[in-house]
């Protein structure tokens, strides 16, 4: 059965969430028209006020906001409350260019955890549970994130923090952690490390993850899945729209709710920035409708996905985003091809591989190489280079297969790439440092 945080707003009609969403849009507008300079004047150039936003169909009218307004406007710039009213800041994870500060009044820490809270009870989370956070806490959103919306649903919450591996596991089985919150690459690496010391997810009573803050494939979900005996659900959002909790997997792992009375989606296309239907592949922006303090309208995230409306099983008429499929700037442009990592990864873990690889591109004479290295299993691994080369040759052709580029395989010895206590780095674009 399904339960709900917010039943009334998780289940609500269409038409009733559309009427919602314009009231709450035409305040925003304003909202942001009288107190963000930067925006405003965003809006005055493309000649739209708020009296032109009437609807929720009123809101391709808006300009758009990106990273890159962000960094100009830089610390305070598109704050919309004074300083005083602010309670919290978070930052991004981004180790490249100026962090991105998100200001939070208490409003807008408690619309978050409620975000958070609807993620953890449709993942089966109740206060009876034990919630193990294991991403990291700090200026990162993923600790506090989840923290806050645990702490709501009345769980036994453990603020473990990422890192310390083998006392993570310690704390699981001393405490009966039933529900553990990381990004998909940590929780792989808790599994491998679980089994690695002797026990298997009987010895351990987690029923439940809640992953993300990274991309992961549909094999790495069943490969963790397996390995701490759990059902992993998805969860998705980013510093700029609060943190985690923009949208949460129910049991039925077909994609992602959005909290549609928070954040209004868009797709659109990247290139010209036209609004595509629904169903079309495109980038991913949001329009932020309750929150006080950093109030992003029609904010471009990158990510490029999918949007369906469609009868749940659950019960939630909440819109749902899948996987983000890659970030239109994290996109690799090999030998003219197109390729995501997620696509290599998903033929490793076909392959019988681990996901624990790297990804590095060069630029040799004037072409493009890509170098794949891929850990070998215990069981995979082998000291004849005959074994190791045929293996190599096999999954190079599989992986050619799926991109129509070869790329040069080299299978490592078990443990030799290493591990992700966060977000994991999967790529080094060489081509880039050279420019
Ligand atoms: O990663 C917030 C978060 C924390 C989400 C914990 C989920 C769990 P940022 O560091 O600002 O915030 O990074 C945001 O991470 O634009 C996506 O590219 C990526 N991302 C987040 N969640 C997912 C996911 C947090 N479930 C950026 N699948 C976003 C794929 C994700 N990518």
């Amino acid at each position: 059965m399904a339960n709900y945080w917010h039943e009334d707003i998780e289940c609500m009609p269409l038409e009733d969430m559309r009427r919602l969403q314009t009231e709450k849009l035409k305040k925003q507008v304003q909202h942001v028209w009288d107190n963000v300079p930067y925006y405003r004047a965003k809006m005055e150039e493309k000649g739209v006020t708020p009296d032109d936003i009437q609807s929720v169909d009123d809101l391709h009218k808006l300009p758009f906001l990106s990273k890159a307004d962000l960094r100009d406007a830089y610390p305070y710039g598109l704050l919309a409350v004074p300083l005083t009213d602010c309670v919290r800041i978070q930052s991004t994870s981004g180790t490249t260019g100026k962090r991105v500060v998100a200001f939070y009044t208490q409003h807008d820490v408690d619309l978050w955890e409620d975000c958070t809270a609807r993620a953890i009870v449709a993942a089966g989370g109740t206060a009876d549970d034990v919630v193990q956070v294991a991403y990291g806490y700090g200026l990162f959103t993923g600790g506090a994130g989840l923290h806050g919306g645990s702490h709501k649903v009345g769980c036994l919450t453990l603020p473990m923090s990422s890192g310390n591996t083998e006392r993570q596991i310690q704390f699981m089985c001393d405490l009966g952690s039933t529900i553990l919150c990381c990004t998909p690459s940590y929780a792989a690496y808790i599994g491998e490390t679980l089994h690695e010391m002797g026990l298997t997810p009987d010895d351990i009573k987690l029923k439940a993850g809640i992953f993300g803050a990274e991309p992961w494939t549909e094999e790495m979900r069943r490969s963790i899945e397996a390995s701490l005996g759990i059902k992993a659900f998805d969860i998705y959002g980013l510093t700029e729209t609060s943190g985690p909790g923009v949208a949460f997997e129910c049991g039925e792992q077909t994609g992602m709710h959005i909290n549609e009375d928070h954040f209004i989606p868009e797709i659109i296309d990247p290139d010209t920035g036209e609004v595509l239907p629904e169903g079309s592949v495109g980038e991913l922006v949001f329009t932020a409708i309750d929150k006080e303090a950093f109030p992003l309208l029609r904010y471009r995230t990158r990510d490029l996905c999918k949007l369906t409306r469609g009868k749940c099983s659950c019960g939630r008429t909440l819109i749902k985003m899948c996987k983000p499929m890659g970030r239109s700037d994290d996109m690799l442009i090999i030998r003219g091809v197109n390729v995501f990592p997620s696509q290599i990864e998903t033929v490793l873990i076909e392959q019988g591989y681990s996901p624990n690889y790297l990804i590095e591109v060069d630029r040799k004479n004037n072409s493009d190489t890509l170098d794949i290295s891929v850990e070998m299993t215990a069981e995979q691994f082998s000291d004849k280079m005959k074994d190791v080369q045929d293996k190599e040759r096999a999954l190079a052709s599989a992986i050619k297969t799926m991109l129509g580029i070869s790329p040069k395989v080299h299978l490592v010895s078990p443990k030799s790439i290493t591990r992700s206590e966060g977000k994991a780095v999967r790529v080094i674009d060489r081509r880039k440092l050279h420019d």
